[in-house]
């Protein structure tokens, strides 16, 4: 019996928790007590390689010394200072060093506490710059079919998952969505980018059109689409998204919660694709996981348009108590000076063609009907079981868990992104753990 299964609670009807079947869970728990680099522990004592960085979010793996260090220093030494009009210089310090890791010209930085609230805020700081340079007539957002941008109104009106926007009433008003880029016909099997599908970048011209480009503040979408299965872009979509939002007078926004901080085996999927947003979205690994905390990037002279009026006035009103917290900017400047350390963001790039190398060696293996690998990142799609779909990938979530594996599954795509620590060696053990779980899936 493993020290920690006596702390293992009895009782789990309390705790709602969050996108999880919550009564498959509770009949049979997965409980992880520990971690340590490369793996988790369960209640039970056993080792379970992190195929998946927590939730996309542990890029310098469990447990890491100058982090927890970092950490426990800080909460001993200011445990907080207020957020709104007083400041301690351990925010400012992570704020200038993510400046300069950033694209050139995103030197500014506003923090949160979670992907969705920095998609919330991006949105709000694109529709008040508008209005700040007397242009209010911009008022809508356009995102993108099947895209991800967390769980709050302004997430999910752009967001494009019909599961997560269905219940929740009329969501924003003012917002129209760009087609997705998936096509599996054309692109199955990618490896980077895919090679079919730049021109649905004027997708976004079109809808200029038909509302008049004068009307529309921002558009926002994530590099790399993560939570609908991993679809990477085509190639040249972002640059020429890139075109039409300059042509217009339109903010770009990416989405990089999951393609920031080395993912891509870059500091940010903007740099993988040679393509620069004026406003960048980031949280996860930011803090390696570690402590709730997100940061939203932005251009100079969107800044700049907010620094006029009365000085004694204040000129954006929007922010939260937590809002670079101590504990969480040590734990960033701790995270930040990990991936420096270790060359982590160089090592994700050198493993980026093994990665894909291995997982591609899965394809012919049944049920397996594409493939996509970009960066640490891969997907790969389950045809699913004729009118019970989902079921057939949580199936393989659970038969990976028994075997010492986590994995995620959304719909039935298999989805990993490990810690940036990983070993060849390790990426040969998920996938043959994997290969055996596909031989025996139903
Ligand atoms: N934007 C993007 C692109 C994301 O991937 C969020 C915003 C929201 O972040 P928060 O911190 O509010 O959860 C995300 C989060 C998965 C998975 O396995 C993905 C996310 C979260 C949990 C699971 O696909 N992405």
């Amino acid at each position: 019996m493993n020290e920690h299964a006596a702390i293992t609670p009895n009782n789990l009807e309390a705790f709602w928790m969050p996108f999880s079947a919550n009564r498959q869970f509770k009949q049979a728990p997965r409980m992880f007590v520990g971690a340590k680099d490369m793996h988790y522990t369960t209640a039970e004592g056993r080792q379970v390689l992190d195929g998946t960085a927590g939730l996309w979010c542990v890029n310098a793996g469990h447990c890491r010394p100058l982090i927890v260090e970092a950490i426990q220093r800080q909460a001993a030494e200011l445990d907080y200072a207020p957020a709104f009009q007083m400041g301690h210089p351990k925010a400012f310090e992570l704020a200038s060093r993510l400046a300069t890791i950033a694209p050139a010209g995103l030197d500014h930085v506003f923090f949160t506490n979670s992907g969705s609230e920095s998609v919330d805020t991006a949105l709000k700081i694109a529709l008040a710059y508008h209005r700040a340079k007397g242009d209010g007539a911009r008022f809508r957002l356009i995102g993108r079919e099947r895209g991800y941008h967390g769980v709050n109104f302004g997430g999910i009106s752009v967001g494009g998952i019909v599961g997560n926007r269905k219940m929740f009433g009329t969501l924003l008003t003012g917002v129209d969505h760009m087609r997705h880029t998936h096509d599996a016909e054309r692109n199955g099997f990618s490896r980077g980018e895919a090679e079919h599908g730049a021109d649905l970048a004027d997708d976004l011209a079109r809808i200029a059109a038909l509302h008049d480009p004068s009307t529309i503040a921002a558009v926002i979408v994530e590099p790399v689409a993560g939570s609908t299965g991993v679809l990477p872009p085509p190639k040249g979509y972002l640059k020429r998204l890139r075109e039409i939002c300059d042509q217009h007078g339109i903010l770009l926004i990416f989405d990089e919660v999951i393609t920031g901080y080395g993912r891509m085996g870059t500091a940010f999927a903007a740099d993988y694709f040679g393509v620069t947003p004026d406003i960048m979205v980031t949280a996860k690994g930011l803090t390696n996981g570690v402590i709730p905390m997100g940061a939203v990037y932005v251009k100079d002279e969107i800044y700049d348009a907010f620094m006029s009026g009365a000085e004694h006035l204040i000129e954006f009103a929007h922010g939260y108590t937590y809002s670079g917290s101590p504990i969480a900017a040590a734990a960033g400047l701790a995270t930040l000076e990990t991936y420096k350390e270790e060359g982590l963001f160089e090592r994700a790039k050198a493993l980026e063609p093994v990665w894909a190398e291995a997982i591609h060696s899965l394809k012919g293996e049944p049920h397996v009907i594409d493939i996509r690998t970009i960066g640490l990142i891969g997907a790969i799609e389950l045809q699913p079981i004729a009118g019970e779909p989902t079921r057939r990938a949580f199936s393989a979530f659970l038969k990976a868990y028994e075997a010492g594996l986590l994995i995620r599954t959304t719909g039935d795509i298999i989805a990993l992104s490990p810690p940036l620590i990983i070993s060849e060696g390790q990426i040969g053990e998920i996938v043959d753990v994997l290969r055996t779980i596909l031989k025996n899936l139903d």
